[in-house]
This record gives structure tokens, C-alpha cells and sequence, in this order.
């Protein structure tokens, strides 16, 4: 078989055949997220051979402790596509306000809110880790961005897509006509096309969970992660348990095998942990463009209407079957 000499670049060119109106700007865009990727990869896979380890001792607007390479991914994003004329503003999980584009850039007509390194916590013991975007078009009326074009509803990402740092890098992301994994090439320094229009199983036999959580969930989550490891071969069960601990590779792994990731509220975060805008909505059009499902367990994820940067979200994402049953669950309609 001959090696695939699809490119991202290239990949974009060809669907966007398909629209004719398109300028060419949004594929510039997600070539330059690629770009950042791939400065970010560069120093992700030299973590310990450099003095790049270990904590700045500054806390995020999360008050969670930020990684060096946490602050790096974050600037090596802004850095790459402030200049470029097509963003309007940004956000970034790891900063507290929206992120303006300089006064001296142009401004574009899309935003751009990212997670830089999802999964940071994991660096020290190279575990996989991830970078997470989502892209909407710019809505208010004046030139440059405003919150109001962050808080957008899900359903009105134009794309989005995680870049996974793991055995390989691969670019997955999804423009709303499909889902497509990418693999770096490290000797051509190029992401090619590795995995054309991913689709999930509708059911799933993962569960992937924090299950140290367990007494600080309310009694239907508890119920349903006592149902999946109950034995019963018709319904597929037990589930086999597979949790990394870091949303993205958690994420991967289903989207490809199938499966279900959940991350409920529960005492300590009775908004759940994760957050709408950099890790849900992203991740919610992905699966859904792959035929799978997420909710925060009373709706849709890609529903729900932001009021808030750093809002957090219950999430349960995954195969369809899979999430609608733990909805139902949730939702007191199982005995
Ligand atoms: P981060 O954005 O600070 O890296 O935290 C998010 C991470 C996710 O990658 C992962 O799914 C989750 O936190 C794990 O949380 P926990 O350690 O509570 O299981
Ligand atoms: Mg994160």
C-alpha cells in the first residue's frame, strides 16, 4: 500500500471543493492550529530530556497549579495566530478574560477557544496529554471580539478537534462533514491522513470514570456504574473499566473502540470538573459528527447556552446507546 500523502492542507482543499463560497481563510486557520501543534509536540516529546518539567508555582484562573509546558502550549497557540488576520478574539482555559488580538493585527471573523494541554497533571509521567480547540464565527457587530462571541451555544462551532500527544501525535477534528484523524509524520514534520470519517459504535463495552468519586455521586450515577459492572452476557456486560485520567486520550480511545466517558457532578464539584467551552463543546461536535452522543445528563451538551467563560458541565459523552441510557438513568426512568 502506498504511504497516504493526504495532508491536512490538502484534506481542507478537497472538502472545501465541495463550497464553493468558502475564502480559503477557514482552512488557513486550521492550518495554523496544525502549525502550533506542532511546535507544542516538538517540546512535549523532549519533556525530560530538558529542564522543561515540573510546576511554575503560579495557580490558573482554576485555581489548579500550571505546568511549564501548560504556559507554553498557551503562548505558542496565541503566538501563531494572533497576526494572522482571522481571529477576532480568543479564549483559553488557562486565562481569565477573553484573549484580545493586538491592536496593531487586523481582526478576522472567527474565534477561537482552546484548551492549550488538557491533562497537564499528567506530563511528569508521560501519560498522554492533549490540546483541545473550538472554532465559532465572530457575531457581535463591532470590529473586534467580544465575550459575546465566546458564549456561544456548541450546536454553532463551526469546528473543533483535540491533537492527541501519545504514542504518536494525530490531529482529529471535525469542519461538520465528518470527523478526521491525522497522524504525525515526525520525519516530514507533516500530519497525514490516517483515519478517513471516523465513526464510533453505537454501543460501547468501556466505561471510563473517576470511580475514587463514587460516594460523592447522587444515587443514579451510582446505579448506573453498579448496572455496567453487573455481569449479564445479552447487554454485553461487564463493561471493562479503561481510565487514564486524561480527557483526551480517554476520549480517543472511545471514539474508536467505543464506549463511554463520564465525568459527573458530584460533592466537591456539583458542576462537575470539565468545562463547557474548551473541553465539552468541542468534544461534543466531534462525537456527535461520528454518530456517538454527549449530555450533561438532562440535555444535549451542544444545547446548552454559555453565561460564563470558565462555566463547568457534568459530562457524559460516547457511543449514542451508551450516554442515552445513562441519561435515562439520571433521569429516574430506569428501576
Ligand atoms: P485539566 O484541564 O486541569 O488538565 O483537567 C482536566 C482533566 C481531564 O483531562 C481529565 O478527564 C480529568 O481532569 C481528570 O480528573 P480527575 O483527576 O478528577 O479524575
Ligand atoms: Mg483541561
Amino acid at each position: 500500500m502506498p504511504p497516504s500523502l493526504v495532508t491536512i492542507e490538502r484534506h481542507i482543499i478537497e472538502q472545501q471543493k465541495e463550497y464553493p463560497q468558502a475564502t480559503g481563510e477557514f482552512s488557513a486557520l486550521l492550518y495554523d492550529i496544525a502549525f502550533a501543534a506542532k511546535l507544542i509536540a516538538r517540546e512535549v516529546n523532549k519533556a525530560g530530556l530538558v529542564d522543561i518539567l515540573g510546576f511554575t508555582g503560579e495557580e490558573n484562573v482554576q485555581g489548579e497549579q500550571v505546568a511549564k509546558l501548560d504556559e507554553f502550549a498557551n503562548d505558542i497557540i496565541f503566538k501563531a495566530l494572533d497576526h494572522t488576520g482571522r481571529l477576532c478574539c480568543m479564549a483559553s482555559e488557562e486565562v481569565k478574560d477573553i484573549i484580545p488580538i493586538p491592536e496593531q493585527f487586523k481582526c478576522g471573523k472567527y474565534v477561537l477557544l482552546y484548551d492549550p494541554l488538557d491533562g497537564s497533571s499528567n506530563i511528569d509521567a508521560n501519560v498522554s496529554i492533549g490540546t483541545i480547540f473550538s472554532i465559532h464565527r465572530k457575531i457581535s457587530s463591532g470590529e473586534r471580539g467580544t465575550l459575546e462571541d465566546c458564549l456561544q451555544p456548541g450546536y454553532k462551532q463551526v469546528a473543533a478537534g483535540y491533537v492527541i500527544y501519545g504514542s504518536s501525535t494525530m490531529l482529529v477534528y471535525t469542519a461538520g462533514n465528518g470527523v478526521f484523524g491525522f497522524t504525525l509524520d515526525p520525519s516530514v514534520g507533516e500530519f497525514l491522513l490516517s483515519h478517513d470519517h471516523i465513526q464510533i459504535p453505537k454501543k460501547g463495552s468501556i466505561y471510563s470514570v473517576n470511580e475514587g468519586n463514587y460516594f460523592k455521586w447522587d444515587e443514579n450515577v451510582r446505579r448506573y456504574i453498579d448496572y455496567v459492572k453487573t455481569p449479564d452476557k445479552a447487554s454485553g456486560r461487564p463493561y471493562k473499566s479503561r481510565y487514564i485520567g486524561s480527557l483526551v486520550a480517554d476520549f480517543h480511545r472511545n471514539l474508536l473502540y467505543g464506549g463511554i466517558f463520564l465525568y459527573p457532578a458530584d460533592k466537591s464539584n456539583p458542576n462537575g470538573k470539565l468545562r463547557l467551552l474548551y473541553e465539552a463543546n468541542p468534544l461534543a461536535f466531534i462525537v456527535e459528527q461520528a454518530g456517538g452522543y454527549a449530555s450533561d445528563g438532562r440535555q444535549r451538551i451542544l444545547d446548552i447556552v454559555p453565561t460564563e467563560l470558565h462555566q463547568r458541565t457534568p459530562l457524559f459523552i460516547g457511543s449514542y446507546d451508551d450516554v442515552k441510557q445513562v441519561e435515562a438513568f439520571i433521569q429516574g426512568q430506569v428501576e
